[in-house]
C-alpha cells in the first residue's frame, strides 16, 4: 500500500450493492439463523441440536457486531482522537451471547425467533462455554472496564493472550479434595473472535545485546529465538450504541512452521520442539494469584504480549503520520497490575534502537504514556523477576533496566544525598541472590499516574509499599480509582425480573438508566411501599428457586428455599478467610446441637454456600476446601439440625456460576483481615442485586457502607491500623487460643477429634490458626459470630429486612464500572467520549 490507491477498487456502485446492513425484525433474524445452519455450520434442519443452534444463533448475532465493529473502527481511523489501551494478562469474559443481544437490545427478536424454529433461547444460551482466560477480580475487572468503555463510547481497546486452556475446571474428589482439569474452551469452536492472520509481529527472546558505543545510548539485539504473535479479535458491545470495541488477543506460533536450520541438519524431532515451545508461550494461563513464581515461561508471556501489543499500538500510530515524540498526545496505556510493566523497558527499546531518539526524549514520552495500576499490597503478590533469568531471555531489556534505575537513583541521590538507606530501599534492583528486579518499581517511575483500586488501598499503597516514591515524585501523582462492575451483566443479564421492576418502578428505559446507575436513587421511596417491597420479595424468592434448581440439576441436592441464603464465592485464599466461615458454621452447628427441640424451632434457617478455586499449589487453601466439603457432609446429614443448617460448596465456580448464586443470595460474606482485600468486586455485585453485606472494614466494603448506610451492613473485626500492632503481639506476646477464644477453641478440638474425619488431615490448616495466626482468625471470631448474630436478628423483621435490601440497591450507583472507567478517561488518560453515526 502506497496509500495513494484509489478505494474501493473497482466499480464504487457494485460494492455499494453488495453492501447491507443486518435486519433485526423476527422474520430477518429467523432467516439469518437458517442460512447459517445451512452454510456457515453446513448442518440441517432435521439433524440441528441445541449447541447447533446456540452457535448459528451466535453467528447471526455476530452479523451485527462486526458491522458495528467495521463503523466503530473506521470512525475511530477517520477521526484520529487519542486512544487509550488496556493492557492485561487476563480477561474473564464469561458468556457473550446474553450479554451481546441485551446490548443490541434484540433479546426478545432472538428469543421470538429461536422459538419459531423449535428452541428456546435459556436452553441455548446454557450450551455456550465461558471464555475463563482469568483468575478472579482482577480479569472480571478487565471485562467490565471494555463493557464500559464501549457503553461510554470511549476509543478503548483491550490487549491480552488467546490461552489455550483458560483457567482449570474444578472437580472434587470423594474425600472432598480439589482436582484439577484442563479447560480446552476453544473445542467446539468460538464464533466471538475473528483471527486476524495477517496481523501479525515477530518477537525475540534470548539472543546477544551489544551496545554500539558510539556516543547514543543505541544497542543491537540479535539472535536468539523469534516467534510470531498472530491477531485474533473480539468484538465489544457497547449497551445500546453503535459503539463497538475491541479485545485483540495474541497467540504464538513458531515463525515458520518450524526451524528449516535443524530440518536441513537432518534433526526434525528437534526442529519440531522448537515449534512446540514457540506455540506453548500463549497455551496454558497461569492459574495463580496472588503469588510470583519467577517461572521463565511466565516472563516469556508478559514480554510476547507486551511486545506484539506496542508494535501493534505504534503501527496504528505511525499511520496517522505524526511526529514520534507525538506519541502521548493520541495514546494512553494503563497497565493492569504490574504484569505489563515490560512495555516500559520495551518503548524505550523502541524509542532508542529502532527511532534513534536520545535518552531524555524517550523517557519523557514513555514517562506520559504508561499509568499503572496496583491491585494488592500482599508481599507475597508483587513480582520480581531474577536479575540472570532477565538477562538469558531479555538481555536487551536488562540492559535498559540498569540504565532507568541509574539515572533515577542519580535523581533521588540529589533530592536526599547521602540518604543510601533510601538508595538501597528504592533502587529497581533488590540485592540478593539471586539479584531480583522490583517491577512495581519500574511501573511506578515509568508512568505517569498510579493508582489503587478503592480509597484504603490507594492509602495503603501511598504509606506503604510506594511510600519512599511519594516522598520523592508527590503525592499527586499517586491516586485513587474505586473499582466497579457492569451493570449490563450484573443486574440486567443476571436478574431479568429485579432489572424490569426497576424500569418499571423508575418509568424510565433500561437504556437510560443501565448507564446512569445513579438513577437507581430513584427507587428510595419505594421502600415504603408495601406493594413494591411484596414485588422486590417475591423476585428474590424466585431467584433463590432458580439456585435451587441448578443445585438440584447439577448436584443433586434438594435445597430448603425458605432458609436465608448466606454466600461465599471468591477464590480460596487465607487472606479472604473461608476458613473463618466454615469454623463460624462448625460453631452454629455446636449451638445448634446443644439446644432442646423447642428451642431450635426459633433459629433462623441457614444455608451456606460457599464457592471457589484454589491455586493448585496452594496447600492450606485445597484442606480449607477438604474441611468445607467435609463439614457439609456431616451437617447436611445431621437430622436433629439439617432443617435450620445446610452447607453446600459448589465446585467449578466461575462467571456463569456467579450470574445465579449472586441474585439468589440474601447475605453474603467479605471477610478478609482488614487491609489485605484491596477492593473486592463481588461485594458490589451481590448488593446490587439486593443481597446484604457481611464483612469486615476493608477494601471496598468501606465505601459501599458510606453510599448504602451503616445500618445497612454488618461490619466487624480489627481495623487496618490495628493489624499489625496484633501480629506484633502474636509473634512476642502469644495468648494461648484457649485463653484468647474459647469458643473457637473447642470448634478447633472438634476438628482435631475426628468429628468431619480424620482430625490429623487438617492439622496443617489448623496449626496455621493455633500458632501464628497471622489472617487474624482467633482475634476476630468472636466479634464475627456476634455479626452473624445480628444478621439473625434482623432477618426476624422481613419488612425491615426488605426495606434495607431495596435502600441498598437505591444506593449502589457509584459502583457501576462506567463511573470507575470515566474517571480513569478524564482523569488519567485524557480520552474523550466519540461517538459512531448511526
Ligand atoms: O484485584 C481485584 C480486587 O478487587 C481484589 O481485591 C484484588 O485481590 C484483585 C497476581 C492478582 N489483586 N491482585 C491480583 C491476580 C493475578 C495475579 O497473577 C495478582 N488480583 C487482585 C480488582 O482490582
Amino acid at each position: 500500500e502506497t496509500g495513494k490507491e484509489k478505494w474501493p477498487r473497482g466499480d464504487e456502485k457494485i460494492w455499494k450493492a453488495g453492501m447491507r446492513g443486518v435486519d433485526t425484525d423476527v422474520a430477518s433474524i429467523t432467516k439469518s439463523f437458517v442460512n447459517h445452519v445451512q452454510t456457515s455450520l453446513a448442518r440441517q434442519a432435521h439433524n440441528l441440536d441445541d449447541l447447533g443452534a446456540y452457535q448459528a444463533a451466535a453467528l447471526s448475532v455476530r452479523d451485527n457486531l462486526i458491522l458495528n465493529w467495521d463503523d466503530t473502527q473506521l470512525t475511530y481511523t477517520r477521526k484520529a482522537p487519542k486512544r487509550a489501551y488496556y493492557l492485561s494478562l487476563e480477561f474473564l469474559m464469561g458468556r457473550t451471547l446474553d450479554n451481546a443481544l441485551l446490548n443490541l437490545g434484540l433479546k426478545d427478536q432472538y428469543k421470538d425467533g429461536v422459538k419459531e424454529l423449535g428452541f428456546s433461547i435459556e436452553d441455548l444460551l446454557d450450551k455456550e462455554r465461558d471464555a475463563a482466560l482469568g483468575n478472579g477480580g482482577l480479569g472480571r475487572l478487565a471485562a467490565c472496564y471494555l463493557d464500559s468503555s464501549a457503553s461510554q463510547e470511549l476509543p478503548v481497546w483491550g490487549y491480552g493472550l488467546r490461552y489455550k486452556y483458560g483457567i482449570f475446571q474444578q472437580l472434587i474428589s470423594p474425600e472432598g479434595n480439589q482436582l484439577e482439569a484442563p479447560d480446552p474452551w476453544l473445542d467446539n469452536q468460538n464464533p466471538w473472535e475473528l483471527p486476524r492472520l495477517d496481523v501479525a509481529y515477530e518477537v525475540r527472546f534470548y539472543g546477544q545485546a551489544e551496545r554500539l558505543n558510539d556516543g547514543t545510548p543505541r544497542a543491537s539485539w540479535t539472535g536468539g529465538q523469534e516467534v510470531l504473535a498472530v491477531a485474533y479479535d473480539v468484538m465489544i458491545p457497547g449497551c445500546y450504541t453503535k459503539t463497538t470495541n475491541n479485545l485483540r488477543l495474541w497467540e504464538s506460533k513458531p515463525k515458520r512452521g518450524f526451524d528449516l536450520n535443524s530440518f536441513n541438519a537432518g534433526n526434525y524431532e528437534g526442529a519440531i520442539e522448537s515449534s512446540n515451545s514457540a506455540a506453548a508461550i500463549t497455551s496454558v494461563l497461569y492459574p495463580n494469584d496472588h503469588t510470583s513464581f519467577g517461572k521463565e515461561l511466565r516472563l516469556k508471556q508478559q514480554y510476547f504480549w507486551t511486545a506484539a501489543s506496542l508494535a501493534d499500538i505504534l503501527r496504528r500510530f505511525k499511520n496517522l503520520g505524526k511526529s514520534i515524540t507525538e506519541i502521548p498526545d493520541y495514546i494512553a496505556i494503563q497497565l493492569n497490575d504490574t504484569h505489563p510493566t515490560l512495555a516500559i523497558p520495551e518503548l524505550m527499546r523502541i524509542l532508542i534502537d529502532d527511532e534513534d531518539l536520545d535518552w531524555n526524549k524517550a523517557w519523557e514520552i514513555v514517562n506520559n504514556t504508561f499509568f499503572y495500576t496496583n491491585h494488592t499490597v500482599l508481599p507475597e503478590a508483587l513480582e520480581k523477576w531474577p536479575v540472570p533469568l532477565m538477562e538469558h531471555v531479555l538481555p536487551r531489556h536488562m540492559q535498559i533496566i540498569y540504565d532507568i534505575n541509574l539515572f533515577f537513583l542519580q535523581a533521588v541521590e540529589k533530592k536526599f544525598p547521602g540518604d543510601r538507606d533510601r538508595l538501597s530501599r528504592m533502587s529497581l534492583i533488590e540485592e540478593g541472590f539471586p539479584k531480583q528486579v522490583r517491577m512495581a518499581y519500574l511501573a511506578c517511575i515509568g508512568s505517569k499516574k498510579v493508582n489503587g483500586v478503592a480509597e484504603l488501598h490507594s492509602d495503603l499503597v501511598r504509606t506503604t509499599i510506594l511510600k519512599d516514591f511519594v516522598e520523592f515524585e508527590g503525592i499527586s501523582k499517586f491516586g485513587n480509582v474505586t473499582n466497579g462492575i457492569t451493570p449490563r451483566r450484573w443486574l440486567d443479564q443476571c436478574n431479568p425480573e429485579l432489572s424490569d421492576l426497576i424500569s418499571k418502578t423508575l418509568k424510565v428505559e433500561k437504556s437510560v438508566w443501565l448507564k446512569s446507575l445513579d438513577k437507581l436513587e430513584g427507587l428510595l421511596p419505594f421502600a415504603e411501599d408495601a406493594r413494591f417491597r411484596r414485588e422486590w420479595a417475591a423476585i428474590k424468592q424466585r431467584n433463590k428457586e432458580r439456585l435451587a434448581h441448578y443445585v438440584q440439576t447439577t448436584l443433586g441436592f434438594t435445597i430448603n428455599t425458605h432458609a436465608m441464603f448466606d454466600v461465599q464465592i471468591k477464590r480460596l485464599h487465607e487472606y479472604k478467610r473461608q476458613t473463618l466461615n466454615i469454623l463460624g458454621v462448625i460453631h452454629r452447628y455446636l449451638t445448634l446441637k446443644a439446644m432442646t427441640p423447642e428451642a431450635r424451632q426459633k433459629v433462623n434457617h441457614r444455608v451456606v454456600f460457599f464457592a471457589g478455586k484454589a491455586a493448585p499449589a496452594y496447600y492450606i487453601a485445597k484442606l480449607t476446601i477438604r474441611l468445607i466439603v467435609n463439614v457439609a457432609r456431616i451437617i447436611n446429614a445431621d437430622p436433629d439440625t439439617k432443617e435450620y443448617l445446610t452447607v453446600y460448596f459448589i465446585p467449578d465456580y466461575s462467571v456463569s456460576v456467579a450470574e445465579v448464586l449472586i441474585p439468589a443470595s440474601d447475605i453474603s460474606q467479605h471477610i478478609s483481615t482488614a487491609g489485605t482485600e484491596a477492593s473486592g468486586t463481588s461485594n458490589m455485585k451481590f448488593c446490587l442485586n439486593g443481597g446484604l453485606l457481611v464483612g469486615t472494614v476493608d477494601g471496598a466494603n468501606i465505601e459501599i457502607a458510606e453510599s448504602v448506610g451503616e445500618s445497612n451492613v454488618f461490619f466487624f473485626g480489627h481495623l487496618t491500623p490495628d493489624v499489625e500492632d496484633i501480629r506484633y503481639q502474636h509473634m512476642y506476646h502469644p495468648i494461648p487460643i484457649e485463653e484468647k477464644c474459647p469458643a473457637l477453641a473447642n470448634v478447633l478440638n472438634k476438628i482435631s477429634g475426628g468429628m468431619f474425619g480424620d482430625g490429623g488431615v487438617y492439622e496443617p490448616l489448623l496449626k496455621t490458626i493455633r500458632q501464628v495466626d497471622y489472617y487474624l482468625i482467633a482475634d476476630d471470631f468472636d466479634s464475627y459470630i456476634a455479626a452473624l448474630a445480628m444478621v439473625d436478628e434482623a432477618y426476624l423483621d422481613k419488612t425491615e429486612w426488605i426495606k434495607k435490601s431495596i435502600k441498598t440497591v437505591a444506593k449502589m450507583g457509584k459502583f457501576s464500572s462506567d463511573r470507575a472507567i470515566l474517571e480513569y478517561a478524564e482523569s488519567y488518560w485524557n480520552v474523550e467520549a466519540i461517538s459512531v453515526a448511526k
